[in-house]
């Protein structure tokens, strides 16, 4: 199985190179930030708190995204592998994804981190925000806590990974074409 996860900043293009990745590997996509949306989407009581919380630029509660990753692993058993996008996003969500998979016999493959500094990031977000309707994309504001969110919370995910030999970062600018092949090239060397 090829299990990855695709980590960076908001903005670093995860949601984006995990579309190519899914077509070209046939793996599950798991964003938890599209689940979360969705549950907004439908109303449930699940997305009423989350979304109070992401309008804010902050994460949401480690066991929410943890249970839904859990329901998520059980849909996909005989999947070739799944792409995590946007989790683990906190220490205790890497552990407890390790925990998960081991439970079912599986592991990550590796993590491949997008590089892309904030300037850039803050430019594609509010850009995004014009058309996309996503409230967290729609002021600099909203988009700068994102970010230091990202920055006090999830960057220590990467050591988590690095600690497992599991890291490898990759330059996140540049086309969407060129990143891709910088990922694939990660891949093969799994
Ligand atoms: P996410 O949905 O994960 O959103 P994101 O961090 O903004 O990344 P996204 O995938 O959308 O951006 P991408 O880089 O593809 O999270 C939203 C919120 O949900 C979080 O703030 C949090 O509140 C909550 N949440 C989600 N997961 C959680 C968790 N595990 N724990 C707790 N809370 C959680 O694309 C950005 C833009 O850049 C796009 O417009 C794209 O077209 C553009 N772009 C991509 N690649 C480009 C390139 N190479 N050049 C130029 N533009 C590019």
């Amino acid at each position: 199985m090829l299990n990855l996860v695709l980590f960076g900043p908001p903005g670093a293009g995860k949601g984006t190179q995990s579309q190519l990745l899914i077509d070209k590997y046939k793996l599950i996509h798991l964003s938890t930030g599209d689940l979360l949306r969705n549950e907004i989407s439908n109303g449930t009581p699940l997305g009423l708190e989350a979304k109070k919380i992401m309008d804010e630029g902050q994460l949401v509660p480690d066991e929410v995204v943890i249970g839904m990753i859990n329901n998520m692993l059980d849909k996909g058993k005989d999947a070739k592998g799944f792409i995590f996008d946007g989790f683990p996003r906190t220490v205790a969500q890497a552990e407890a994804l390790d925990n998960l998979l081991e439970s079912r016999q599986m592991s990550i493959s590796g993590m491949i981190a997008l590089i892309v500094d904030e300037d850039e990031l803050e430019k594609r977000l509010l850009s995004r925000g014009k058309d996309s309707g996503r409230p967290d994309d729609a002021n600099q504001e909203i988009i700068r806590k994102r970010i230091q969110e990202y920055k006090s919370k999830t960057t220590p995910v990467a050591n988590y990974y690095d600690k497992q030999d599991k890291l490898q970062s990759i330059k996140g600018v540049g086309s969407i074409e060129e990143i891709a092949e910088s990922i694939d090239k990660v891949i093969a060397s799994y």
